[in-house]
């Protein structure tokens, strides 16, 4: 990826994507995927995972990626948020599906995955405990940094893995149901937001194999170890792998 620094980026017409660098970080590639597919064009901007990315803060409010900025409208961190703005500028191909039992469907379980309290909130609550807890001298400015965007305590660490457990098992279900109905996709017939929300999600749970995802091996083993906690089931992973084959360019570039 060629990054821009919130400096350089933040006078440039268009949309400016703000994307933590360096590995597949879930929000962010989400973000990406939504944009992507829709063949949106965007400036990526530059941000550092844990560190205090002061220009970016001072530009758009936000320290933290995703962060969507177009031409000048407010910034945009929430993957809803994002997910509309991309939906208003390409409608096509529809990732909000029109049918309205689908759509509470998709946005319910889209939050369970993406939403403050959902999968990936209390994965990474396992992720900064180990970080605070390691003993690692380096990891500490990012783990402090972390636990306190992401409220971070040691008991949201310990119900973390029985929350991930159940919505883990909602997913499973939804994609047993549609396998029963002869889908591929989690709602209806179609590729949706959800599909590519989590085959973005999904690696910080099984990252997808070294060469098709090059990223860190340090920052590999501690998303496989929230996975391992776990341990979801096969047809998530299976239903990932359909979507990035059919599409999302790969290998990942971060
Ligand atoms: N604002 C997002 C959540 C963003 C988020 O959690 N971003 C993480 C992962 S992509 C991040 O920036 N982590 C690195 C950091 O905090 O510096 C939402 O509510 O939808």
């Amino acid at each position: 990826m060629d990054y821009k620094t919130p400096k350089e980026a933040q006078d440039l017409p268009g949309l400016r994507l703000a994307l933590t660098a360096g590995l597949p970080a879930p929000w962010s590639m989400a973000a990406r995927f939504m944009f992507d597919i829709k063949k949106i064009a965007y400036i990526p901007v530059l941000q550092q995972g844990g560190a205090a990315n002061e220009d970016l803060l001072e530009w758009t409010g936000h320290r933290n990626a995703p962060v969507a900025v177009l031409d000048d409208e407010p910034p945009r961190t929430n993957w809803a948020d994002i997910l509309e703005l991309a939906e208003r500028l390409e409608p096509l191909p529809r990732l909000v599906p029109v049918d309205t039992e689908e759509r509470l469907r998709m946005f319910g379980l889209a939050n369970e995955i993406c939403g403050a309290g959902g999968l990936t909130y209390q994965a990474r609550h396992n992720m900064i405990g180990n970080m605070l807890n390691s003993g690692v001298e380096a990891l500490q400015p990012a783990a402090r940094t972390m636990a306190k965007a992401y409220a971070y305590s040691e008991e949201a660490a310990q119900q973390a893995t029985a929350r991930m457990t159940q919505i883990l098992d909602a997913l499973t279900d939804q994609l047993e149901r549609q396998k029963t109905a002869n889908s591929r996709y989690f709602i209806g017939n179609g590729m949706t937001a959800l599909d590519l929300i989590w085959a973005s999600f999904s690696n910080t749970l099984q990252p997808l194999p070294k060469e098709l995802n090059p990223m860190n091996e340090r920052m590999r083993a501690s998303y496989q170890e929230m996975g391992d906690r776990v341990n979801p089931a096969q047809i998530l992973f299976d239903h990932r792998d359909y979507i990035y084959e059919k599409y999302i360019a790969l290998p990942l570039d971060f």
